[in-house]
């Protein structure tokens, strides 16, 4: 079986059935074992004015030749009415073999590695979501993304959910909420889970989504949740917002999110109409590069759990890069977040990408350390106290999160999380207290 790396375009008619078409069929003619999110793309080269790129791309392992599988490509490409009339015109649907294996090859009709990687963002970025670590003679591929830049590329969905061929939801999409309150949002399956993985930034972004609604011009200068009661997946939420002060420069918001009649999480959000003032911060940790970071569910599993599936679908959009804990050494998770604001400065994107050591990252490193309890055993984590303190927060590329350990007694843990900017700004700090339970299904005793 060999692994290959197949790009996905179009920029014709139903952009989005086009990519999931391609997605569906890649599944018969191969395994598909990984898939980036879908970007929308600025169009490069080709004819003038033409509509905007969708692109993704997709690890697929097949036992088909190169050729043979250039071929079903081909026909996947037909099947969705694809023409070839101009070079680098516009397309239903493109599909490209970017790398078969390590193989290299030039023939007539196929050129593998496909010769344009490295001078096309709209193909490096997606390639580096599903396999932060590929690269060729020349270096790694992140290093080529960040010397080419990400303008013009704008995240429109969750990575690919293998099990399914379909793409999952974007955490930005899953909170969208509508009118003027009280806000209802389905809590989507892509973003729930019986543990709690990912989930407290889940309902941490739908209160920061509502009270960013209530104040549009307005961003959160402090910010607390407390995740009350497990949510069930699919079960409809309502988002209650209450204003306590406002004034031309800044409110405070209480907020409700309640699940079946009870309340599920309590948050506290102090706004500002204008950015915070910088606050100075201990100066940003030295990170190991991007290629060398380890996807988030990876730890997890290490950790003997099985990580749910809002996990997966953080972690193609997040690099973790976890020097420290792989060393035993120190109670110190650090993670690159880059990209969870891509294209978007939500500051509710911007404070899942720090919930997240905490949320997800935290627990299984604690438990791995601990005796006590074995691996394998389920944990569930019934309460979550996070407050986070912003500074300046800007919309950047990337982000690299600290998480640290302060305290742990029992079933509880206290631990503080900071986030830098990839200038090396400071950018927020946030501590959380944490009750975990060990060794019981997640939902007993709740
Ligand atoms: N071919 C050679 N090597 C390969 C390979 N590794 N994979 C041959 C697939 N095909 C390969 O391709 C022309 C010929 O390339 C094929 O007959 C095949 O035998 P094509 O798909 O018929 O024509 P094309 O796509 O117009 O040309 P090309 O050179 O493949 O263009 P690209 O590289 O696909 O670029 N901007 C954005 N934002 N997003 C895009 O996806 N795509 C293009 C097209 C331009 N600008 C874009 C995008
Ligand atoms: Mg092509």
């Amino acid at each position: 079986m060999a692994t290959t790396y197949i790009a996905l375009g179009s920029n014709l008619g139903d952009r989005r059935s086009h990519l999931e078409h391609a997605l569906t069929r890649l599944a018969d003619v191969g395994r598909v074992e990984a898939g980036s999110p879908i970007y929308e793309t600025d169009p490069v080269g080709g004819p003038p004015d033409q509509p905007a790129y969708l692109n993704a791309v997709v690890r697929l392992g097949t036992e088909l030749t190169p050729d043979r599988l250039l071929l079903s490509l081909q026909d996947i490409e037909r099947e969705r009415g694809r023409t070839r009339e101009v070079r680098w015109e516009a397309r239903t649907l493109d599909l490209d073999i970017l790398r078969y294996g390590d193989l290299t090859l030039a023939s007539d009709g196929l050129v593998i590695p496909h010769p344009e990687i490295r001078n096309r963002a709209f193909v490096l970025a997606p390639m580096t979501d599903v396999e932060p670590g590929l690269g060729d003679g020349d270096g790694s591929y992140v290093q080529a993304l960040d010397e080419l830049g990400a303008a013009g590329l704008r995240r429109i969905s969750g990575p690919v959910d293998p099990a399914e061929s379909r793409w999952m939801m974007g955490l930005a999409d899953a909170v969208e909420l509508e009118g003027e309150g009280p806000f209802h949002v389905e809590a989507h399956r892509d973003w729930s889970n019986s543990s709690g993985d990912a989930f407290g930034a889940f309902l941490a972004a739908c209160a920061l989504a509502a009270a960013s609604r209530v104040h549009p011009g307005f961003r959160p200068s402090d910010f607390a949740y407390r995740f009350v009661h497990p949510v069930p997946p699919g079960a409809s939420l309502t988002i209650d917002v209450e204003e306590l002060r406002s004034s031309a420069a800044a409110s405070e918001l209480r907020i409700q999110v309640w699940c079946e009649g009870r309340v599920c999480g309590t948050s506290a959000v102090s706004l500002v109409s204008r950015p915070s003032d910088p606050v100075v911060g201990p100066p940003m940790p030295r990170v190991v590069g991007r290629d060398r970071a380890i996807p988030a569910y990876h730890l997890v599993e290490a950790a003997g759990r099985t990580p749910g599936r809002s996990l997966h679908s953080w972690t193609p959009l997040e690099r973790w890069d976890l020097p420290d804990l792989a060393s035993g050494s120190e109670d110190v998770l650090r993670a690159w977040s880059p990209n969870v604001t891509f294209g978007n400065d939500r500051p509710d994107l911007i404070a899942a990408s720090m919930l997240m050591p905490i949320d997800a990252l935290m627990w299984p490193a604690a438990l791995q350390r601990r005796g006590d309890l074995p691996f394998g055993s389920p944990i569930a984590t019934p309460t979550i106290d996070l407050t986070v303190r912003y500074a300046t927060m800007v919309s950047d590329p990337w982000y690299v999160a600290e998480a640290k350990i302060d305290h742990e007694a029992g079933r509880s843990m206290a631990g503080t999380v900071r986030v830098w900017g990839s200038d090396g700004s400071y950018g927020a700090v946030g501590h959380s207290l944490n009750l975990v339970l060990g060794g019981a299904s997640p939902t007993d005793g709740l």
